[in-house]
């Protein structure tokens, strides 16, 4: 954790209970796809939560996010209702996209969450349109565009790269490095560095520590001060860790393992949301008893919302013609 922290107090426990509101509810669906309660699998974002949420604590509901199929962290740090998302994953109708998208494409335009995608890459070309948009309306809005390691060698980066530079375009290119494509180690897939990418179009990249908010959230806030006051783009490679699998059940098909448990466990000592509590309670911010209470309440809430969502109905054909978007 940085040693300095000028992030206000407050302010620190709310990054704190964001990033313990997406944990748990990925734990929630952790467990329920293991009960077999989920109509298909998931992606979850267990150990990246302080990417997500130290950049969307610069944001508020005008600016937006593009984000990919491991989404759901980045739709809660945005302001996503966890309730939505858990009938959406469950395919209900109140679900935030009708139900009709499930896990993959959790969406909330009200909120500047103009989608996730299942396309590897997919988000980038929206994002760099998005950043268009707020550049033409003249209101100090910005796009920033979530992407894995693995899509950093999608040709769409080089392109959105280029073009936000030439026309400075309020974007923020956020490349989460978990370490693996699938089952691929990054440096099987993706030739020298990511941050070192930008220099070639001519825009200011950083490589930070993923897992440490303190660290997510400085390297944010310059990058969207620079994209609203009108100087351009930025590319940010935060470098994190999936705790879980690409996806959930893999081992139920993977014929080999390809990462160590010790691996894991390792690289779970570095977790961002322990890390953070270790260090709120070092500087005084919080005491060991308000941590337990934020963990009970969030989940209390996240349990009330999953298990609400079971309750909910199923869409109805006839509303496929009709379905409105929020
Ligand atoms: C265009 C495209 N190619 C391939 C796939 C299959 N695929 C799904 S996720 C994935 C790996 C993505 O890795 P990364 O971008 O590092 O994201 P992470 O899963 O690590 O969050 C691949 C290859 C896809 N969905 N879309
Ligand atoms: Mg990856």
């Amino acid at each position: 954790m940085s040693k300095s922290i000028n992030i206000p107090a407050a302010e620190q426990v709310s990054l704190f209970r964001r990033m313990t509101l997406i944990r748990k509810a990925e734990e929630r669906l952790a467990r329920d796809f293991k009960a077999g309660e989920l109509p298909g699998s998931v992606h979850l974002y267990i150990g990246q939560e302080a990417v997500a949420v130290g950049i969307c604590a610069h944001l508020t509901d005008n600016d937006y996010i593009t984000s990919t199929h491991r989404g759901h962290g980045h739709y809660i740090a945005k302001g996503g209702d966890p309730f939505a998302m858990f009938a959406e994953v469950r395919g209900r109708s109140s679900g935030i996209c009708g139900g009709m998208g499930g896990s993959m494409h959790v969406a909330d335009m009200s909120k500047g969450i103009i989608g996730a995608n299942g396309i590897v890459g997919g988000g980038i070309g929206l994002a760099a349109g998005a950043a268009l948009a707020a550049q033409l309306d003249g209101e100090g809005a910005v796009a920033v565009a979530f992407f894995g390691d693995g899509a950093s060698a999608q040709g769409v980066v080089s392109e959105a790269l280029n073009i936000s530079a030439l026309w400075k375009l309020p974007l923020i290119l956020l490349c989460e490095n978990n370490g693996y494509s699938e089952f691929s180690p990054t440096g099987s897939v993706i030739s020298g560095g990511i941050a070192d990418r930008g220099a070639a179009y001519g825009v200011p990249s950083i490589a930070v520590d993923g897992n440490d908010i303190a660290a997510m959230w400085q390297a944010s806030q310059v990058a969207v001060d620079r994209a609203r006051s009108g100087e351009g783009p930025t590319l940010i490679e935060a470098r994190t860790y999936r705790f879980h699998g690409h996806v959930e059940g893999e081992s139920g098909f993977l014929k080999t393992q390809y990462r160590t448990d010790e691996e894991v466990n390792e690289r779970r000592e570095a977790d961002p949301i322990k890390r953070f509590a270790a260090d709120l309670l070092a500087r005084q911010v919080l005491e060991a008893a308000q941590i337990e209470e934020i963990e009970r309440e969030i989940d209390a809430a996240i349990d009330e919302a999953a298990d609400r969502a079971l309750g909910e109905p199923w869409p109805q054909i006839s509303s496929l013609d009709s379905l409105e978007v929020r």
